[in-house]
């Protein structure tokens, strides 16, 4: 039928073990990013399926070439998390020439041809940006006085960045105590958190919260905050996006205030998406992950059952 994308439909399913993929992976910028790709390879390697994998190294052109070289070497399927939203339009339509599927996981792509990939399995960063925010308005539901906010972005164009600080952004926008003071990117990690949030310390004598779009800058920012001298959790609340093992642990610790959930577990989705695809049937165009948030109280009872 017409409902394979890829055209080699009509050559029936392929036997598992003699599918190959091809996954081209961001870096290695960050414990979720990590936990992510344990989880895919594992996933692969449960499934009996053959996975390619590459690092980028948090480079867009890195990435470009894993793809155009799974292209030349004629593999299945490609998969892969955009480190950038923009500048994808060339190398996808390579692979659609090539009759080779793309499914995006994790992050999205900014395209107007809804046809150059066949899924997007992932979060819904404006929301996690929504849910950051409405824990602010909630904590400082009474408080008649200006709350300075610096937020510690991810890396610059990619759609974890992009949207959730936009989804914060119009939520804090409710009160009009709050406002960001300070922003600008960490690159997703730690180093990058705690460098940046050096920088905000020395030139902002009165930082109420920090919000970093992962987990990883919030650690980061917890060491700054510490060798200034300081309390976090206390003198400076922090909200952090993932849920990884080391920000939970923060977060019971009284370190981080409160954690948006963002889970790195997209493997057996993946390749559930990968089967579908083998057997001919449809996808759909875009699955959401489901994910929750954690308080300091939750974080206490969920850590010793945390895989990741
Ligand atoms: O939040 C961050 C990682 O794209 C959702 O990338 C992912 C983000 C994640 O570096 O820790």
């Amino acid at each position: 039928d017409s409902a394979a994308p890829g055209g080699d439909s009509d050559a029936g399913p392929k036997a598992l073990d003699e599918l190959v993929v091809g996954f081209a992976q961001v870096g290695a910028e960050s414990g979720w990013r990590t936990a992510n790709t344990k989880d895919i390879q594992s996933a692969f390697a449960d499934a009996g399926i053959e996975l390619k994998f590459s690092d980028a190294q948090q480079k867009q052109e890195n990435q470009i070439k894993a793809i155009r070289s799974y292209i030349q070497q004629g593999v299945d399927y490609i998969a892969f998390s955009p480190v950038v939203e923009t500048g994808w339009d060339a190398v996808l339509n390579e692979a659609k020439a090539a009759g080779i599927p793309v499914v995006l996981t994790d992050r999205a792509v900014d395209s107007q041809d809804e046809s150059l990939y066949v899924s997007f399995l992932g979060s819904d960063f404006i929301l996690e940006g929504e849910k950051a925010g409405q824990w602010l308005l909630d904590e400082y539901a009474d408080t008649s006085e200006p709350v300075n906010i610096v937020q510690l972005e991810g890396t610059t164009g990619a759609a974890p960045a992009i949207d959730r600080a936009e989804g914060f952004a119009e939520k804090i926008a409710e009160n009009d105590n709050f406002q960001v003071i300070a922003s600008q990117t960490g690159d997703f990690t730690r180093a990058g958190g705690k460098q940046v949030m050096e920088a905000f310390l020395k030139s902002n004598p009165d930082i109420d919260v920090v919000y970093a779009h992962n987990d990883d800058m919030g650690l980061g920012a917890i060491e700054a905050i510490e060798a200034a001298g300081l309390t976090p959790g206390e003198d400076i609340k922090i909200i952090t996006v993932d849920a990884v093992k080391d920000g939970m642990q923060a977060l019971a610790d009284g370190k981080i205030n409160f954690i948006v959930e963002c889970s790195p577990l997209l493997g057996d989705q993946l390749v559930d998406i990968i089967k579908t695809l083998n057997d001919g049937g449809t996808v759909e165009k875009r699955i959401v992950t489901e994910e929750t948030t954690f308080t300091q109280e939750q974080a206490i009872e969920a850590l010793p059952d945390r895989q990741y």
